[in-house]
């Protein structure tokens, strides 16, 4: 925890600066519904914020930005917040059953077309959730029972990675925040995971960069100096765990604390904190909004340099 937020939170200007709401609409928000009252700190008298605070401010922010009246988000708490400012507007079962039918005919071009149209009814984020990962299990399923040979695996996961990628950059840029770079290990030739997670960070307001699959870790310092990336995500799926393990130590060996590593995907899900200090293991979607929520604030403006 930083040095700051750990003595004695967060002042306005830093809470302005950070989370990008000004002080008026602060102070009106305060009086006016109620938002966050209290919190009077009696040895500074003024108003602190503490970590908390932040980062409530800033769900309450982005469901104001979705779209949603201050009024109606006033009593929610931070975790309300969180699924209405994540929530991609309609969660309602969208079948696959005629992808997968696609598939076994062998029809690639409809397939193609079909899921085209589906990223563009659906928006990245639904077609990820909805679409690309139960889609996707059953290609594994397919290929597994060796009802697809390689090639044709190949070209069904081509045109899904392809759609996602486009999707990731489609995304607005978010230019100025802090900037997160999402691969896949060497060894590790799943790519799909990675370019989801690097959507969902960038859905959560990250500045995102996918280098692809296999990046050797000895290139790693010098992408993330090149791309001034504070945060590195890992993405996990069938690499043997000792591998896994041995990648993530020589990178943050190799980094010396100078971006944080993240560590996502079914590979990773067996390993437990004390396994990888190293590394910040993330075993949920949920887990990994509010994981970029705080890393947001930590990488936000400092009290000394503001
Ligand atoms: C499709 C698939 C394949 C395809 C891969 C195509 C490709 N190039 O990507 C094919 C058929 C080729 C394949 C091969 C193999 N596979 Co495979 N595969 C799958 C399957 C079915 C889906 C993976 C996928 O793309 N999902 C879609 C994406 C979008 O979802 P996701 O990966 O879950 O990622 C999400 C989250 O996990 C998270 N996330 C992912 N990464 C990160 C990173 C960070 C930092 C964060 C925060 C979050 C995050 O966010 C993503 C978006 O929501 C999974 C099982 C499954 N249902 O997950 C097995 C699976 C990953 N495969 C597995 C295995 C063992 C293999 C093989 C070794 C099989 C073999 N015996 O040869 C080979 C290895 C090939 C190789 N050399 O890499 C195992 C791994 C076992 C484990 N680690 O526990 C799995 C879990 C299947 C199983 N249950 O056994 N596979």
């Amino acid at each position: 925890m930083d040095q700051v937020e750990s003595s004695n939170g967060y002042g306005l200007r830093e809470v302005v600066a950070i989370t990008g709401i000004s002080k008026q609409r602060l102070y009106a928000w305060q009086h006016r519904h109620g938002i966050l009252e209290g919190g009077r700190d009696i040895s500074y008298g003024k108003r602190r914020y503490s970590e908390a605070d932040v980062i409530y401010l800033q769900l309450l922010y982005r469901c104001i930005t979705k779209g949603h009246p201050i009024g109606s988000l006033s009593t929610r708490t931070a975790a309300e917040l969180r699924s209405i400012g994540y929530s991609v507007d309609d969660d309602s079962y969208v079948s696959i059953d005629d992808l997968v039918e696609l598939v076994g005919r062998r029809q690639a071009s409809q397939l193609q077309d079909r899921l085209s149209m589906l990223v563009a009814a659906l928006g990245p984020m639904r077609f990820l959730r909805q679409v690309s990962v139960p889609f996707m299990a059953h290609v594994g399923r397919l290929w597994s029972q060796g009802d697809l040979c390689p090639a044709e695996e190949h070209l069904v996961t081509g045109t899904v990675r392809t759609l996602l990628g486009q999707a990731l950059l489609m995304q607005p840029a978010n230019l100025g925040a802090p900037v997160a770079v999402l691969l896949t290990p060497e060894g590790e030739l799943h790519e799909c995971g990675a370019l989801g997670a690097a959507l969902i960070a960038k859905h959560a307001g990250l500045q995102t960069h996918y280098p692809g699959a296999q990046v050797p870790k000895q290139d790693i310092a010098a992408l993330i100096r090149h791309l001034g990336a504070r945060l590195i995500g890992v993405s996990g799926s069938c690499l043997p765990t000792p591998d896994l393990i041995t990648w993530v130590r020589d990178v943050a060996a190799g980094l010396a604390g100078g971006a944080e590593i993240w560590l996502g995907g079914r590979a990773s899900q067996s390993l437990s904190d004390d396994d990888l200090p190293e590394a910040t293991i993330i075993r949920s979607e949920p887990e990994f909004e509010d994981a970029i929520e705080r890393f947001k604030v930590r990488q936000s403006p400092r009290r000394g340099k503001s």
